[in-house]
């Protein structure tokens, strides 16, 4: 059950979040007097890896994703190995491709939830700022996006979820908990913030219902501040601008952390170090579709 599979559409922020979070995680964060890390076990995954922050690093980000990518790791206590898992980051492009490609990469995607404890779906935050009540968002966010939704095209593709989350059900049979994160954070101001946790919650009904006893968690993250995208180099990378930061001011370690949580044992030493990490400030979570608190 150790497989975590990392969602959304493309351009979701996906890679780079799985770059940036893959480099905090390894260099270690503390919980008490413990540190938890994760360890890449396989060497050319850590050498993509790797390239790939130092790129964003060097002020370039990724390139959208083509295929499929399957980065097995470690998880470690004060250094020492606790049990593997595996991150797989899809091309998002699949989700919406109607080619039989893309028919392919979805019928793997679904087959990898048969092993995963949790589906951490990404939604992205600009997507998320062109779905919430105009009234509510500042005109500056809006001017940036290249790529603008109208409200109804931006609530559909929120909605997607709701397919992926059905298929998950049918395939395995159970309500595998779920966790919403919402990218781009540096975009958002806190009204902003609360406006699109609110509209996650009314309109993902499937996901919110008081029939179900789902766990469905919320959190945001960003890679940094001030980050846009600039113009392409020859390469085809786009130049990023802003400043990184690849620490946990940003939540960039809760959600490999929160998919793991809900795959190890209940009290056992990792699950109790990695609990006190998900604070009520850092990840919202809900139990048919009320709030709840971490004792599940
Ligand atoms: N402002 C801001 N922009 C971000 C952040 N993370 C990613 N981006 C932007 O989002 C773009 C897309 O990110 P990717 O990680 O390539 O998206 P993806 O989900 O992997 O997309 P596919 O590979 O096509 O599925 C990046 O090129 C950045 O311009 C962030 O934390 N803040
Ligand atoms: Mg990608």
């Amino acid at each position: 059950m150790n497989n975590i599979c990392l969602l959304g559409l493309s351009r979701s922020g996906k890679t780079c979040y799985l770059y940036a979070a893959t480099n905090v995680l390894s260099r270690g964060i503390k919980s008490g007097d413990d540190s938890i890390s994760i360890i890449s076990t396989n060497e050319q995954q850590c050498i993509r890896l790797n390239k790939g922050i130092e790129d964003m690093e060097r002020g370039w980000w990724p390139e959208g994703s083509k295929q499929t990518m399957t980065y097995p790791f470690e998880f470690m206590i004060d250094g020492q190995k606790q049990f593997p898992f595996t991150i797989y980051d899809y091309r998002g492009g699949a989700l919406n491709d109607t080619s039989d490609n893309g028919q392919d990469d979805r019928n793997e995607l679904y087959e990898t939830f048969e092993n995963s404890s949790c589906i951490v779906f990404l939604i992205d935050g600009y997507t998320l700022l062109d779905a919430i009540d105009s009234n509510c968002v500042q005109k500056e966010n809006k001017g940036d996006n290249e790529e603008h939704f109208t409200r109804t095209e931006a609530i559909n593709q929120i909605k997607y979820m709701e397919v992926l989350v059905d298929k998950c059900r049918q395939r395995t049979g159970m309500s595998t908990p779920i966790l919403l994160v919402i990218t781009k954070k540096d975009i958002f101001s806190p009204e902003e913030l609360d406006a699109g946790i609110n509209l996650l919650r009314t309109e993902l009904p499937t996901l919110f219902s008081r029939r179900n006893d789902m766990i469905v968690g919320i959190t945001s993250v960003a890679l940094g501040r001030n980050l846009h995208a600039g113009d392409k180099n020859n390469a085809g990378k786009k130049e990023l601008t802003g400043v990184l930061t690849l620490n946990t001011s940003q939540n960039i370690h809760i959600p490999i952390l929160f998919a793991l949580f809900q795959g190890v044992e209940v009290d056992s030493e990792s699950y109790q170090l990695m609990k006190r990490l998900f604070r009520s400030d850092v990840i919202k979570l809900y139990k048919g579709g009320v709030p709840a608190v971490i004792c599940f």
